[in-house]
């Protein structure tokens, strides 16, 4: 019987081993880099006359904050001096700072928000 014409690799495309000229060189990436981009803490900071309500009504609306956890978050700052807010990627962040910053000179309060990284 006449032989069959070899199939480098067995015909099915694949071949059987690694090329040569791939071994010993750069390692290879198992996983696509996904980027994940910096976040930012927005702090608020404790004063003497923003009232309580007013800093859980902001962190409701503007960090979307369940009515408890506004409150606890709130109070942290009141007893420690600060608190985070929220955090998110830094154009956000800046964002939600200057939006308490309007507010809180809308209603005549010094309520103060800073953004630190993560
Ligand atoms: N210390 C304020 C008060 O007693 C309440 C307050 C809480 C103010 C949090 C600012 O970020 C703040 N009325």
């Amino acid at each position: 019987m006449p032989n069959e014409p070899s199939i480098p690799g067995g015909g099915d495309g694949q071949p059987k081993v690694a090329d040569p000229r791939r071994e010993g060189g750069v390692a290879t990436q198992q996983r696509p880099k996904v980027a994940r981009p910096p976040r930012f803490k927005v702090l608020l900071y404790n004063d003497d006359y923003t009232p309580m309500e007013f800093v859980v009504m902001l962190l409701e609306r503007v960090f979307g904050k369940s009515p408890s956890a506004a409150t606890q978050i709130m109070l942290q700052i009141h007893h420690g001096g600060l608190g985070v807010a929220g955090v998110y990627v830094l154009e956000v962040a800046e964002t939600k700072v200057v939006t308490v910053h309007r507010m809180a000179e809308s209603a005549g309060y010094p309520l103060r928000a800073g953004v630190e990284k993560e």
